[in-house]
C-alpha cells in the first residue's frame, strides 16, 4: 500500500465511531419474527452496528426489491416468492463456506425449498410455520355454541358462521396468495392450482364473507386477538401463539387457540437472502452463521412460536412447543399441508386482480 493510501485509510477510522469499526448491516424482516434480544447479541459479538426494519407483507418486500436499491443486507422472503426473485436477478449467491453452521439445518427441509433455490444456492431457510384460524374460545363459543366448528375454515368461510362472528371480530391476512388459496382448499379445488377461474370461485365466496370481515391486514392481529377487540383472525401460527402468550400475560381473560384446519393449510418457509446490490455482504453472511447457531435459533423459536429448521436447536426449544400439533405439525396434520406454487406474472396478475375485487367489494 503506498504511504497516501494508509494515511487516508488511517483518517477514515479515526473519524469512525468506535461502533462502526466492524461496519454495519441493514436487515429487513418480517414484524414479530425475532427474540428481544438477538440483534443486541449479535451487535456485541462482532462489533457490527445492525439496522433493523420490519415488513408484514411478501408484496411489499418483493415491490423494493424490484425497485432496487434497497438498502437491505439481507431480507426474508418466503420460499415461493424468493423463487421469481431470483429469476429476477436481485440475489447474490451465498458463500457457503463463510457458513460453517449451515451444517445445522434439516436437510429435508432444505431439500424441499431447493424446489425453489436449485442447489439451495441463494437463500437459507430462517422459521417456517402455516397459515391458519387463531381464536377467542369463550366468544366464540357464546356465539356459535360448543358445537362451533373450530377445526374447520367452515368457521370462517361460511357466511352464516361469519354474519354470527362478525360483531366480535373478524380479521384475515392482506395476503393473496395465502387467502384465496385457503379458501380454494375449503371449496374442494386444488389450492395449488394457477387458474384463474379457482381464483373467481374463491373471490366469489370471500367477497360474500366480506361484509362480516372487520379488516384485512397482516400484523395488527396479534394486539387484537390478545385484547379481544378481534374473536377470529387468519393468520401466522407464531403470530396466533404470541397473541395467546399476550393475553396470558395480561390475565384479561382471553383464551387464544390455534387451528390448522382440518381441510388442510398452507405452509410455508422464509428464507434469508442477500441482495445482489448489498454493500455490506461479509457482514450479512456473518450474521446469517449467527442465526444458525443452535442457540440463537433456538431462542428466537421460544420466543416467537416459529418453527425451526435447525436439528440442533431442536434440544433447545421448550418441549411445549415441540409438542404443540400447530407448530410442529405431526405427520397425519402434515400430509393436509400444501406449500404455495410460484405464481408466475400471467398467474400472479390475476390472484391480485381477484384480491382487488374482494377488498374493494366489487
Ligand atoms: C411474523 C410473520 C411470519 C411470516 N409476524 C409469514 N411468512
Amino acid at each position: 500500500m503506498k504511504l497516501k493510501t494508509i494515511l487516508m485509510a488511517t483518517a477514515a477510522v479515526a473519524i469512525a465511531s468506535p461502533a462502526a469499526a466492524e461496519g454495519t448491516l441493514n436487515i429487513y424482516n418480517w414484524s414479530d419474527y425475532i427474540a428481544e434480544d438477538t440483534i443486541q447479541k449479535f451487535e456485541e459479538k462482532t462489533g457490527i452496528k445492525v439496522t433493523y426494519d420490519v415488513f408484514d407483507s411478501n408484496e411489499v418486500l418483493e415491490a423494493k426489491l424490484l425497485a432496487g436499491s434497497s438498502g437491505y443486507d439481507l431480507v426474508v422472503p418466503s420460499a415461493s416468492f424468493m423463487a421469481r426473485q431470483i429469476q429476477a436477478g436481485v440475489f447474490q449467491k451465498l458463500d457457503k463456506s463463510k457458513l460453517p453452521n449451515i451444517k445445522n439445518l434439516d436437510s429435508a427441509i432444505m431439500g424441499n425449498v431447493a424446489e425453489f433455490d436449485p442447489g439451495n444456492e441463494h437463500g437459507v431457510v430462517y422459521m417456517w410455520g402455516t397459515t391458519g384460524i387463531g381464536y377467542n374460545e369463550e366468544k366464540i363459543a357464546e356465539r356459535l355454541g360448543d358445537s362451533a366448528p373450530t377445526d374447520s375454515w367452515a368457521l370462517v368461510f361460511d357466511e352464516g358462521n361469519a354474519a354470527k362472528l362478525a360483531d366480535c371480530g373478524i380479521s384475515m391476512l392482506d395476503a393473496p396468495t395465502e387467502i384465496i388459496p385457503a379458501a380454494m382448499n375449503y371449496l374442494g379445488l386444488d389450492p395449488k392450482s394457477k387458474n384463474a377461474e379457482d381464483f373467481k370461485k374463491a373471490a366469489d365466496l370471500l367477497a360474500k364473507v366480506k361484509p362480516h370481515v372487520r379488516y384485512f391486514h397482516s400484523s395488527q392481529y396479534i394486539n387484537d386477538l390478545a385484547n379481544g377487540d378481534v374473536c377470529v383472525s387468519v393468520g401466522w401460527s407464531g403470530d396466533i401463539f404470541q397473541a395467546r402468550d399476550r393475553a396470558d400475560e395480561a390475565e384479561n381473560g382471553n383464551t387464544i387457540s390455534y387451528v390448522i384446519p382440518k381441510e388442510g393449510a398452507l405452509s410455508w418457509f422464509d428464507m434469508m437472502v442477500i441482495p445482489a446490490d448489498a454493500a455490506n455482504v461479509e457482514n450479512a453472511h456473518k450474521f446469517l452463521d449467527f442465526l444458525m447457531d443452535a442457540q440463537i435459533t433456538a431462542d428466537i423459536t421460544n420466543y416467537v412460536w416459529y418453527a425451526s429448521a435447525n436439528i440442533p436447536a431442536l434440544e433447545l426449544i421448550e418441549q411445549e412447543i415441540l409438542d404443540d400439533p400447530g407448530i410442529f405439525p405431526p405427520d397425519d396434520v402434515k400430509e393436509k399441508l400444501w406449500v404455495a406454487p410460484v405464481y408466475e406474472a400471467r398467474a400472479d396478475r390475476a390472484i391480485n386482480r381477484e384480491w382487488t375485487r374482494v377488498k374493494t367489494g366489487q
